[in-house]
């Protein structure tokens, strides 16, 4: 495509669809318009892949997801489409600046936090290594909040990134999928002995598809992504019109449509709502129909199920499609129990992305039974089955059947969806070889134990397309010119760069790129948050949702330890070498932990960036609403990665890969993907510090006390009774006491027992970036040797041992 033939596309769009020409376009008008003309660049490719893939009857993928944390689509489409320059050249043509226009979309926050990026990441390698798939989710009218501060403590305002329209979405209203709720079975049995349920639902919903392209790179085939939206029934509105009640009919409507009206804020610690439980069997319900129909749903096509299709669960939140899928089989298309059971174990896998007790999902029987009665008892008889078939292995062990069972008794009754995922499912992995282990032999180990063939591994990994390729434009070109332009679809190539770690002229050139990027961040920054920072800084980068497990406290408790020493007139803060620690960190809404800690560091943030005895070497930045866009700006600028959760904690983490990948040493503990990280790039170039995962559980057992470690560590101490003191809140002792107590009291994570040995790691750290070129060889190394954290290499770990689809590629 010519430049000429882009601005008329883009011309012709303007007005056709938008109703309008260059001189009355508002911005969103030429926003649209650029994006519909990128995507037309894509559709035909598109509609040959549905073509090929559906005359191969090929092996498709359906992952399930109630996140997808996709980030700006427009750069993304272009890289795809080989059009970057093109487009620029045309909008330039027309007198318009692309990177204003680019700026207008409002990126899709469908996702918290890592488990809802990861699905992104996921499709984007799905599509590229030509594997025939689907990501299935929820096409919330909300994404996940945005975030302001008010006085440094977090508010929420509502997500409307579907304000303006979205232009890469495809509706498809007459597809839409009916999803009922509620009601009563009744049982009758059938000429055969079978027993036959009828299930009566009370009401239903319309799940209305939206299509989106999942374009691979360097590749013509272009994936799908389907997201739900409901919306009420005809006939659930009609049945109240014909009533006479007007009112109740439009409240009706609300009411269906509510569904998928907003995103859950909780990571890893989701609320049990029920009307999150209507989202999961909501988008699982229709994508199951969706799929099946596909495939058909003859008997002899149901029996081939396990060759077509292969639904991955992203964690527990789509569980409840184990037994939908037994009850279409048995309740809507007959087959026997027994045979369904076959065919529906062989179709699922899950992914367990936890390992925190309070992020396991379970449903209280009442709720799921009045919501889904007949799931309910689908649920049941699996369970009962399974039960018998472990008293016949291991009998006369009550106690480890009521430890296995999907049903808890105490302390409410309620179905454990992750016993019933790894009952349900042919193979059970985690996200990083740590998490994998203790996932074997803690968190499931009774199953495990009864079925060890099927545990296994897969860690995570991020793209390198939108996180390297689209985010680092300077770095990449120079590994482009260094090792060529292979790496973006076979990550494993960066190892090419290895030698050059030696090159004294690539390491300085490495370091402008690094400059140049933390140039543009703190440019970013000014725009965007008006915050000051200076790129001859050590950018120290912690972002990730706030969490306590996360640690966003032992990072803060260095900064507050640092300028307590200063304030004592311990050190010289003219030898400090200039720091600035920059926090990007959402709280859960209702999670009032979190939230102290975030009006904390702000707190913290406001009175050191202000005192003139640090003379501006050491400060926070903590801007607002970290998201997808601002990661991009912020990562490729980062100098030091913060990943240091409590040993055992963080099942992967998947921000740790892309700093490595962009250039950024670690400093972290063993924990999640920490540990392959530090093995591959190399012990010399990754800071460690903290007790490790059995540490952990020995001082836990052995009755931890954090009070301890205060009473020992003068420099602990001073920090944590300079917050205790007021310094931060006006001389306002109860400000922060809820934080300073528990620290001394539970401290659940560990804090205060890592504090020691994490001022160590800093202070080694610091010493190392003094000298800049042995800093630079380092990060050279952390780039070479991450090719690993490929999600590319993620899918392939997926496919060798878990689904086993042929890729289809495109003649
Ligand atoms: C995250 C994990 O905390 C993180 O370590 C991992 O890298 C990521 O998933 C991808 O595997 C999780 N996010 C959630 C979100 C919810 C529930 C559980 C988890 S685990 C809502």
């Amino acid at each position: 495509m010519t430049v000429e033939t882009f601005s008329s596309d883009f011309i012709a769009r303007l007005r056709h669809s938008r109703g309008v020409d260059l001189e009355t376009a508002s911005q969103n008008d030429l926003y649209s318009a650029l994006a519909w003309t990128v995507r037309k660049n894509l559709i035909d490719r598109w509609l040959e892949t549905k073509k090929t893939q559906a005359a191969q009857k090929a092996k498709v993928v359906a992952y399930l997801s109630a996140e997808y944390l996709l980030g700006a689509q427009l750069n993304n489409m272009l890289l795809a489409s080989g059009l970057e320059q093109t487009a620029r050249d045309a909008m330039a043509s027309l007198g318009l600046d692309f990177d204003k226009l680019a700026s207008v979309e409002v990126e899709p926050g469908l996702g918290n936090g890592g488990l809802g990026r990861l699905a992104a990441c996921f499709v984007d390698s799905l599509a590229t290594l030509d594997i025939p798939a689907i990501g299935y989710g929820i096409r919330y009218q909300h994404g996940i909040f945005r975030q302001t501060f008010v006085d440094g403590r977090q508010a929420e305002q509502p997500d409307n990134w579907l304000e303006l329209g979205s232009p890469w979405e495809l509706p498809h209203p007459e597809a839409s999928v009916t999803v009922r709720f509620g009601g009563s079975v009744a049982h009758a049995t059938s000429a055969t002995g079978e027993d036959v349920a009828t299930w009566t639902p009370s009401w239903e919903v319309e799940a209305v598809p939206y299509n989106y392209l999942v374009p691979g790179y360097g590749t013509a085939n272009v994936n799908s992504l389907r997201l739900w939206s409901a919306r009420a029934t005809q006939s659930f509105d009609l049945q109240i019109f014909n009533s006479g009640d007007y009112e109740a009919a439009v409240r009706a409507q609300t009411f269906a449509e509510n569904i998928s009206q907003v995103l859950y804020p909780e990571d890893s610690t989701p609320q049990g709502k029920e009307l999150r439980l209507q989202q999961q069997y909501f988008f699982v319900a229709a994508s199951l129909r969706d799929m099946i129909e596909q495939v058909g749903t003859s008997l002899d096509a149901l029996r081939t199920l396990p060759e077509r299709v292969v639904f991955q669960l992203n964690d527990t939140h789509p569980v409840i499609a184990i037994p939908e899928l037994m009850r279409l089989l048995v309740d809507e298309y007959s087959v026997a129990w027994d045979e369904a059971w076959d065919i529906t174990r062989s179709v699922f896998n899950y992914t367990c992305h936890t390992l925190l007790p309070e992020a396991l999902e379970v449903w209280p029987v009442e709720l799921l039974g009045r919501l889904l009665p007949r799931h309910m008892e689908i649920i049941f008889r699996i369970n009962d089955d399974f039960i018998a078939e472990l008293r016949e292995q291991r009998p006369h062990d009550e106690l480890l059947v009521r430890r296995m069972s999907i049903i808890q008794e105490q302390p409410l009754r309620a179905v454990r969806m992750a016993h019933l995922a790894t009952i349900g499912s042919t193979k059970v992995n985690g996200v990083a070889a740590l998490h994998s282990e203790l996932l074997k032999d803690k968190v499931l180990v009774d199953f495990s134990n009864l079925w060890p063939g099927k545990f296994t591994n897969v860690t995570n990994g991020v793209t390198p397309r939108r996180f390297v390729k689209l985010a680092n434009p300077g770095l990449s070109s120079l590994i482009d010119e260094a090792i060529g332009t292979g790496w973006v679809k076979d990550l494993s190539e960066l190892r090419q760069l290895e030698p050059l770690a030696e090159d004294a002229e690539f390491r300085a050139r490495f370091r402008d790129v690094k400059y140049a990027n933390k140039v543009r961040f703190a440019k970013v920054l000014q725009e965007r948050d008006g915050i000051e920072v200076s790129p001859d800084a050590i950018f120290d980068v912690m972002v990730k949702r706030l969490h306590e497990y996360k640690r966003q406290m032992l990072k803060l408790l260095h900064v507050v330890s640092l300028y307590d020493r200063v304030l004592k007139g311990d050190f010289d803060p003219t030898t400090l070498t200039k720091r600035v620690v920059l926090f990007g960190a959402k709280a859960a809404p209702g999670y009032l932990m979190a939230k102290e800690i975030i009006a904390l560091i702000n707190a913290v943030g406001k009175t050191i960036n202000s005192d003139p005895r640090l003379d501006g070497r050491l400060r926070i930045a903590f801007p607002a609403n970290y998201n997808v866009t601002l990661a991009e700006k912020l990562i490729p600028a980062a100098d030091v990665s913060e990943q240091i959760s409590l040993a055992g904690k963080e099942a992967s983490g998947t921000g740790n890969m892309k700093f490595a990948l962009n250039g950024a040493l670690t400093i972290g503990t063993l924990d999640g993907a920490n540990v392959e990280i530090r093995e591959l790039v190399g012990e010399d170039n990754f800071f460690l510090f903290g007790l490790t995962e059995p540490e952990v559980e020995q001082l836990q057992s052995a009755g931890y006390q954090s009070a301890k470690y205060y009473e020992s560590n003068p420099a602990l101490r001073g920090a944590i009774d300079l917050i205790a003191s007021g310094a931060f809140s006006n001389g306002d002792r109860s400000a922060f006491e809820r934080v300073v107590s528990d620290l001394l009291w539970h401290d659940r994570f560990l804090v205060l027992a890592d504090f020691e040995s994490y001022i160590e790691a800093q202070s080694t750290l610091e010493s190392a970036y003094a000298d800049q070129d042995a800093w630079s060889r380092a990060a050279v190394l952390n780039v070479a040797r991450s090719g690993f954290f490929s999600s590319d290499r993620s899918i392939r770990d997926y496919l060798d041992r878990i689904w086993h689809a042929p890729a289809v590629p495109l003649r």
